[in-house]
């Protein structure tokens, strides 16, 4: 992908993740959401090194990575409010997402083992195509995880799991949460690791792009660690962190600041307002959408 694909695709997630926060705030949308904010190069770097049949699995920070894996707006935002256009009929909401080979589920660890099933599919089906799960910092605490990395490791399963390590779980900074390095958890298990701190889109797609040609070109697991800051609250309103913090964080590691310089500046204008008609079509045919019929009223 070139500069400005990789900006249009990051630009595209944060405007549509800021929109669904206003349209919580306003009362449009219901349930629950966890932007992407902030994080936006990693999927953004990551996902279009996959080819057509691999898998990917995502958790309840999903609308990012369904973005950048090919992911429809107007479908997302449809889902988003639970109507019948949505991707998965407006019964899955903000994390439960799927759509060709992607798949979301918020919980916490639970998609870990699933995608490494599935990842182990392709191996005994020899079809040449791995498994990416996505997970956070504070899911490092669930035993599911181990388990499976020790599968995963014996039977040499083509998986990668990416840890995007934003310093959080919910309000419980990672000092707390996450004992010794994170890295070691994984080469305790045999388990080829990469780890990167930074927010940089081209660094995380060089990186990413070798993780993933060694889980293909070898068949084996492997863990992608990316230190990455996430701007936004938890999901909505949730934040406990200092404002000047999160203020620091925004000034030092926003990925599209970072690019941005990249791009040439009347691309950029160009570029920037078509993902605004893009965002705002999404939600506006969204509201017009109706809700899903139940079964009840089939009958
Ligand atoms: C098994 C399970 N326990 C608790 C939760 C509630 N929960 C949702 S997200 C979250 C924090 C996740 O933190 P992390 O893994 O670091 O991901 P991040 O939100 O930072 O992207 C918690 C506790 C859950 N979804 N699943
Ligand atoms: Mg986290």
């Amino acid at each position: 992908m070139n500069d400005s694909n990789l900006y249009r695709m990051m630009f595209l997630i944060r405007k549509f993740e800021e929109r669904a926060l206003t349209e919580f705030s306003s009362g449009k949308l219901v349930g629950t959401t966890h932007a992407y904010i902030g994080q936006e190069a990693n999927a953004a770097g990551l996902l279009y090194h996959l080819v057509d049949g691999d898998i990917v699995w995502s958790n309840h920070r999903c609308h990012g990575h369904f973005l950048a894996y090919g992911g429809d707006a107007n479908q997302l935002a449809a889902e988003l409010m639970g109507k019948e256009t949505g991707v998965v009929g407006g019964r899955g909401g903000s994390q439960h997402i799927h759509w060709k080979n992607f798949y979301s589920n918020g919980i916490q660890g639970g998609i870990v083992p699933v995608a490494t099933g599935m990842a182990f599919a392709q191996k005994l089906d020899v079809t040449g195509k791995i498994a990416v799960v996505f997970i956070g910092d504070g899911t490092l605490g669930e035993g599911t995880l181990y388990e499976t990395l020790n599968l995963a490791a014996l039977w040499s399963i083509p998986v990668l799991i990416v840890v995007e390590e934003n310093g959080y779980a919910q309000t419980t900074p990672v000092e707390q949460g996450v004992s010794g390095r994170i890295a070691g958890r994984f080469e305790a298990f045999g388990i080829k690791t990469y780890e990167l701190a930074s927010s940089d889109v081209i660094e995380v797609s060089a990186l990413a792009q070798k993780a993933i040609e060694f889980v293909r070109g070898k068949t084996a697991p492997a863990a992608l660690i990316l230190h990455t800051h996430r701007f936004s609250a938890h999901s909505k309103g949730d934040d406990t962190r200092d404002k000047e913090e999160v203020k620091k964080l925004r000034d030092t590691y926003d990925p599209l600041e970072l690019h941005r310089p990249r791009i040439q500046m009347e691309e950029r204008n160009i570029l920037e307002k078509d993902v605004m008609i893009v965002v705002d079509e999404a939600f506006k045919s969204a509201y017009d959408a109706p809700y899903p019929i139940l079964r009840e009223e089939l009958k």
